[in-house]
């Protein structure tokens, strides 16, 4: 393998590019987590599309609510309660207008994006996908956005169909029409695959579903802490993601519905707060969004996403992701030139993600090496085992970046890897 094989030609540059523009050491003094050593050396945390890692702000907001605001929601007449459950639905509204959505009973709060995705499956694909129907989705899923359909289209004797990817990691567009008909119903399809850092044509392929009728469902998991989504000018139908990824806690997620089809969509789970009335004979639905979120939900953790949300407004999703865009470019170039390496995933439209393989070393040995100097980075298929086969591999190393890494934090991931290359030398 030659370093010329990894080139890469970035069909995007943001108007502001470079470390220099961006604070990242006034925001790396925000994340408490960042300022420790591992095995005697300072951390350098490269897991982002695993988790992010969270700002003092979004800590502080869930210890004060459960220090000072914690009751239950839309249940009590009491003050706490009274105020908490204006707190759980201000942090409905940041959500709103974090993805530009047009109604706040669009946004429903779910445990993470794998659970948004199960949702849309369970209630609008089991009214809508019967025997013979299909459902499209892509060759870079992650197993989230793979298994929830396919159980689906098992249940249902549907079928499943997948559009490939190119040697780069590309969705082949091409094959989109071809797989569209009278019988699809839907197409799940990813913004940001986290294997290969690929951007999908999200636009695009929106586009073409909706001139055939169908539906799309888009796993927004790497793209939200990434990207500026709007999910009015998308036009997307559904749009899922975990607030871990974006700064926020574990445990909370949101899924984004046009009204209309999440006023026509049978309930997902069935308890308290997403009834209006309950008799024996026969219960009434509430409202969206309560009816899809039965019993007591995360009412810190959403608290925590809204604060999360906060922080990255205030720095500008636009500032954020030229300041990754640039670790992007200068880590592609610095591991590019190191012999034997294969960048996995080579698209013109990357987040910053590199999934990267070093020849006679196995993924899982990279990274063990790695973290015994402080540097934490993600081994194995990352939850995307079709990608691996895909590109007829066991595994990738990936490093991926967040808003507080910088570009010494790449130079320490390329002198480690040296090391990992001496050691197998
Ligand atoms: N990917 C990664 O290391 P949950 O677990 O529901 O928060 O997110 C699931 C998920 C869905 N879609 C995509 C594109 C994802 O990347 C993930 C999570 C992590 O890549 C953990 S496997």
């Amino acid at each position: 393998m030659t370093a010329a094989a990894n080139s890469v030609p970035w069909e995007f540059q943001h108007p502001m590019v470079g470390e220099a523009t961006f604070p990242v050491e006034e925001v790396r003094r925000d994340f408490p987590i960042l300022h420790q050593q591992v095995y005697g050396h300072p951390l350098v945390y490269l897991d982002n599309a695993a988790t992010s890692q969270k700002p003092r702000a979004v800590i502080d907001a869930i210890s004060h609510y459960y220090e000072r605001d914690n009751a239950n929601i839309h249940r009590g007449v009491h003050f706490l309660s009274e105020h908490a459950t204006e707190e759980h639905e201000a942090a409905r509204r940041t959500v709103q207008r974090f993805l530009n959505a047009a109604d706040k009973r669009e946004i429903i709060f779910v445990r993470s994006a794998t659970e948004g995705i199960n949702l849309v499956a369970q209630t609008y694909g089991r009214k809508h996908v019967g025997a013979g129907d299909e459902v499209v989705i892509t060759a870079m899923e992650h197993h989230s956005n793979i298994v929830p359909w396919q159980m689906l289209c098992e249940e249902k004797d549907a079928r499943l169909r997948v559009i490939p990817i190119n040697d780069r990691g590309e969705l082949m567009m091409e094959e989109l029409p071809k797989l569209l008909s009278k019988r699809t119903k839907l197409l799940a399809v990813t913004h940001v695959s986290n294997a290969l850092g690929t951007i999908t044509p999200l636009r695009k392929i929106i586009e073409i579903a909706h001139s055939h009728g169908v539906p799309v469902v888009v796993d927004g998991a790497q793209a939200v802490p990434h990207l500026k989504v709007d999910v009015q000018e998308l036009d997307c139908d559904f749009y899922v993601f975990s607030g871990h990824k974006v700064y926020g806690p574990t445990g909370i997620g949101v899924l984004y519905g046009k009204r209309a089809l999440l006023e026509a969509m049978p309930p997902y789970q069935g308890g308290g707060d997403m009834i209006r009335s309950v008799t024996f004979e026969k219960t009434l639905y509430n409202d969206l969004p309560y009816k899809f979120e039965a019993g007591t939900p995360n009412i810190g953790g959403a608290i925590g996403l809204g604060a999360a949300i906060d922080y990255v407004n205030h720095l500008g999703i636009d500032n954020i992701a030229a300041h990754e865009h640039d670790l992007l470019i200068y880590a592609t170039e610095a591991l590019s030139a190191i012999p034997d390496i294969r960048i996995i995933g080579t698209a013109a439209q990357k987040a910053a993600v590199i999934s990267f393989i070093i020849e006679g070393i196995h993924p899982h040995d990279i990274g063990t090496i790695l973290d015994r100097s402080g540097i934490a980075i993600r081994t194995g298929h990352h939850c995307a085992q079709p990608v691996m086969q895909r590109f007829r591999i066991p595994a990738t190393a990936r490093a991926s970046f967040a808003m507080y890494n910088t570009r010494g934090e790449v130079d320490a991931l390329v002198e480690g890897i040296q090391k990992v290359k001496e050691v197998f030398a």
